[in-house]
């Protein structure tokens, strides 16, 4: 799907790197020898990276107040330009290193901002290797320097310079310009860029740097009108205006995001929030523009603030006089759409991604903010207050009913037998990590996975029809349904750690592969996207784990005598037709199109679609947390405007099935 939450196909980049393996290596060669230790992998993610390293140190000239247009090209060939009208890299001579500056930033690793000791370098990429690890993992890249008057530039093939930095002409501009072409012996899985990938990122990062115009120019292609697809991303309204976008098709509560900006003990601060009618929670939360997905500090804070200033005002003003339940924390939280954006000059992450902020002082700075301002605006917008604390106590009082429904799924898994679900046909082995569990659409394909398996490490859950979409439907309803609560007890997850009452807990998760098996068509698809929606609000964990994967079942069978062929995409089966036709007399090639599961045997749908050998999985990845929020929020909720024109532009089974 479009969406970010994105598949990719498993086994990229398996380097592994042992003790004995390591060895002192020196400069961007080190780079080349284990790029994945720089930018995570070789494959989607590490290629769309080079991109998002090369526009952070502009997003860092423009946070510096030096540059307010930053523009990226997707060129012909896959290669990318990114120019900014900032400052320019400084072409001087580095009298430490004796060459121009701009050679040291392009070919030192980590050289990126110790020129400038001024600048508040708080961007940088996840893993803020600098620009010289884009131009080690470049067949070529090109540097061009607007600045004093001059154009300069320096070529670079693998990192290595082709000449020393000279000029090439005059120009009264200020700025920078990085061209790069993707190595494809290091990507060797693909260097095509996805349009909509990047859009997604550059509009997070105009969101998250207010005043900032970002475009992004797909010159790959023409569309059929003779232009380029092309997008422009600007906020004036920063976060505020990204929890609308976020939000877009929810219905907000009080007319507009409230907005908290300023600098507490020294620490940038930026926060909005908005209530919508849903009963789902979004805080999606950054630091220095990096996407904290694990939180920290900073959402402690916010938590923390959130809280107590809501419950100090509803009690000053008597809401809470008749209340018979506790109100917990969640509570505040029920239908919050928030986006929160530090900056913080020496940041530590920790946790299981690297994503999780651990510095102690942020969580007072931010709980501060929130306290100071929102504490303000309650007292001065008491119709949108008066709606906030009603809308508090509603959820306390489903809770206590959402409780009880879990409970009761909670229970039946510690209880006696084995607690697993009737329908589950279990695997042999317990062993987790070996273990692999299908969720199939209905009975009927159940059963022939049953008999195609692998009854050793595969287990089967068939799931009847639709399942609930928890989009929409209250928690409660979420734990007593039935599909939904053989998914629980049949993985063997439950929900509450003791850090967090509403963090999954899978110390127990009995399958470290869950695989969704539906039919290749429309209905397939909807209910993939209905289980996927699913785990991504209730079992977030399992897709961040990367412990949840899509079948890919094959479309067509062609077939001539017994020489047959299984092909996944119309390519394909153009191509096998082509050859069977070849192998004989013409017409007695026969394709079949497989519409479900269903019209396989049990032997064919585990030669194609179950055997670990041959089949195919996608991993499905959380690659944009936001967008996929605004994304799920959008397929699964009620306007029907938005969803049918992202169907239409992503249908896969369209043509298929008229
Ligand atoms: C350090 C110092 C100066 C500019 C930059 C870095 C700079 C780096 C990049 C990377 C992409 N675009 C950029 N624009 C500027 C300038 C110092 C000065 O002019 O005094």
């Amino acid at each position: 799907m479009g969406c970010y939450l994105i598949m990719s196909e498993e086994n990229q980049d398996k380097s592994n790197y042992s003790a004995d393996n390591i060895q002192v290596l020196e400069g961007l060669e080190a780079v080349r020898k284990r790029p994945s230790m720089y930018i995570g992998d070789t494959g989607m993610k590490g290629l769309h990276h080079l991109v998002y390293e090369v526009v952070d140190n502009s997003i860092d000239e423009a946070m510096a107040g030096y540059c307010d247009t930053i523009n990226v090209f997707i060129l012909p060939g896959n290669a990318i330009s990114v120019s900014d009208n900032g400052r320019g890299i400084p072409t001087g001579i580095h009298t430490k290193e004796k060459r121009s500056a701009l050679e040291v930033v392009m070919t030192v690793l980590h050289a990126g901002g110790k020129f400038d000791k001024d600048t508040y370098k708080v961007s940088g990429g996840l893993h803020g290797v600098g620009v010289s690890c884009v131009n080690a993992l470049s067949i070529h890249m090109k540097t061009t320097v607007y600045r004093e008057g001059k154009i300069f530039q320096q070529e670079y093939e693998k990192g290595k310079p082709q000449y020393d930095v000279k000029v090439v002409g005059e120009s009264d501009k200020n700025g920078t310009t990085q061209y790069f072409q993707p190595d494809p012996e290091i990507f060797s899985l693909t260097t095509e860029y996805k349009y909509d990938t990047l859009a997604a990122r550059l509009r997070e990062l105009a969101f998250l740097n207010k005043g900032i115009t970002l475009t992004l120019t797909d010159e790959r292609e023409k569309n059929d009108d003779g232009t380029y697809t092309s997008d422009e991303f600007h906020s004036e309204g920063g976060l505020a205006e990204f929890v609308k976008y976020l939000d877009g098709t929810r219905t907000p509560l009080i007319p507009e995001p409230i907005y908290i900006e300023g600098t507490k003990q020294g620490l940038p601060v930026e926060l909005a929030l908005q209530y919508n009618d849903s009963y789902t929670e979004n805080v999606h939360s950054y630091v220095n523009n990096i996407n904290t997905i694990e939180g920290g500090t900073h959402v402690a804070g916010f938590r923390r603030g959130l809280t107590r200033t809501l419950k100090n005002y509803a009690e000053k003003e008597g809401f809470l006089k008749n209340m018979k339940i506790e109100i917990s924390g969640d509570d505040f939280r029920e239908g919050l759409t928030a986006v929160i954006s530090v900056k913080v000059a020496e940041p530590q992450f920790e946790g299981q991604t690297k994503t999780k902020l651990g510095n102690n002082e942020v969580m007072g700075a931010v709980d501060m903010a929130v306290g100071e301002i929102l504490g303000n605006y309650l007292e001065e917008h008491p119709r949108e207050a008066k709606m906030i604390v009603q809308k508090v106590i509603i959820a306390a009082t489903a809770r206590a009913a959402a409780r009880k429904a879990r409970e009761m799924v909670q229970r039946k898994n510690v209880m006696g037998g084995s607690g697993l679900p009737g329908k589950l046909s279990d695997c042999a082995n317990s062993d987790p990590a070996l273990c692999e569990l299908y969720l199939v659409e209905g009975d009927s394909a159940g059963g022939t996975a049953k008999q195609g398996r692998d009854r050793e490490f595969q287990a089967i859950l068939p799931l009847r029809g639709k399942i609930l979409n928890v989009e929409k439907a209250m928690e409660h309803k979420i734990y007593e349904n039935e599909e939904i609560k053989n998914m629980f007890t049949g993985l063997g997850v439950s929900i509450g750690t003791p850090d967090d009452a509403k963090a999954l807990n899978i110390s127990k998760l009995r399958y470290h592969k869950i695989v969704i098996m539906t039919d290749a068509d429309v209905d397939g698809s909807h209910i993939t996207t209905l289980i996927l929606t699913f785990f991504f609000r209730y079992m977030k964990e399992l897709i961040e784990y990367g412990y949840v994967y899509v079948a890919s079942p094959p479309l067509y069978l062609v077939k001539k005598g017994k020489d047959f062929e299984y092909c996944w995409t119309e390519e394909q089966r153009d191509v096998a037709v082509q050859r069977l036709k070849g192998a004989g007399k013409e017409d007695s090639v026969h394709i079949q199109r497989y519409k479900g599961l269903g019209e396989m045997n049990a032997e064919q749908l585990w030669e194609t679609t179950m055997n670990p050998a041959t089949r195919t999985l996608k991993r499905a990845s959380i690659e944009n947390a936001a967008e996929c929020d605004h994304t799920f929020s959008m397929l699964m909720g009620d306007e029907v405007g938005p969803r049918r024109e992202f169907i239409e532009k992503n249908a896969k089974y369209a043509k298929i099935d008229t």
